[in-house]
């Protein structure tokens, strides 16, 4: 009985709290590295009281699932695309227009800026507290009917699009349909041919093997939308002002590791879906910019749309 009192003394003396943090993304892709990377920040800087645990290749559920239960407090922490938050975190809409930015380089330009720490202090209002925008490079179409040249071939394609409106908006702007979906059915549903294709960035259409079953894919580069990384509000509000502040520091830390382990991860795996058989078209960005006019009459309707946008454009 006594060893056993000692043995719960010293453990709980020694207590570390392990956050538990989603990803849809499998073990190895650059954002699950990314949070591992965090945690070990954490456990360095806490003197191990604290360090998460990341659940990758979704097994703590799609997205939109993982969204809501991180809003009420039953998993720690979620890294999703900004995409699943359109609906919700209207401060999300502008950052997630097609071809709102002219480069790489611009989206992390801003997101740096005041214009960024904006954005993430508006999840708080859905009880959550953003941390950081990881990088997801541009996000492109691919389909498994025919090369995309231009955009009259999109036509009548059955796309896979994330749970937003917006995407739904851009992708039937350019004449196809589409399909919104979470991202763990893509797979079967291409390779059943429910859809014809989707859209998404160099890593993930490799390692989603969506490339086996979609081999055409246009370098439209509609979408350059960041990836979020979130605690719940009922987590956080265990945390002491000063771990907060270590939390939010390390996590903000964890942005430059996990950009370089992006463009890594760009061009690897563009390079492993060529040479497995991916056929890829370079397009003519300009009759897609064109044509996503109606996009943005519906999305920047209002004075602080307007405003924000300006804002965005104006950073150089
Ligand atoms: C990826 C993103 C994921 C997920 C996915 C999708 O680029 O990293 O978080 O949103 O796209 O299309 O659902």
């Amino acid at each position: 009985m006594l060893a056993f009192a000692v043995a719960v003394t010293f453990s709980s003396a020694s207590a570390q709290t392990v956050f538990r943090s989603s990803d849809t993304h499998p073990d190895g892709y650059p954002t699950v590295e990314a949070v591992k990377y965090l945690s070990d920040l954490l456990k360095e800087r806490t003197n191990g009281r604290y360090a998460i645990e990341v659940f990758h290749s979704g097994q703590l559920g799609e997205e939109k699932d993982v969204i809501e239960q991180a809003q009420f407090g039953v998993i720690d922490m979620i890294r999703v695309s900004m995409g699943p938050f359109n609906n919700m975190v209207p401060e999300t809409i502008v950052p997630s227009l097609p071809y709102v930015f002219r480069s790489t380089e611009h989206m992390r330009k801003t997101l740096d800026s005041e214009v960024g720490d904006e954005i993430l202090a508006a999840f708080e209002k859905h009880n959550l507290v953003a941390l950081a925008f990881y990088d997801s490079g541009a996000r492109s179409f691919y389909n498994a009917k025919h090369p995309v040249k231009s955009v009259a071939d999109l036509k009548g394609l059955k796309l896979r699009v994330i749970q937003s409106d917006i995407f739904v908006d851009l992708v039937n702007a350019l004449g196809a349909n589409a399909t919104p979906m979470p991202y763990g059915e893509v797979y079967s549903a291409l390779q059943t041919g429910v859809i014809d294709g989707a859209e998404n960035n160099w890593p993930s259409y490799e390692s989603s093997k969506h490339s086996e079953v979609a081999k055409y894919f246009t370098l439209d580069q509609h979408l350059i939308v960041p990836e979020i990384l979130a605690i719940s509000k009922a987590t956080w509000d265990k945390l002491t002002p000063e771990d907060q502040k270590i939390v939010r520091q390390a996590a903000k830390d964890s942005v430059k590791k996990q950009r370089e382990l992006w463009e890594a991860a760009e061009k690897t795996s563009r390079a492993k879906v060529e040479e497995s058989g991916t056929q890829v078209v370079e397009v003519d960005k300009q009759p897609f910019i064109d044509a996503m006019k109606p996009v943005y009459d519906k999305y920047l309707k209002t004075p602080e749309m307007k405003a924000l946008y300006d804002r965005v454009q104006a950073v150089q």
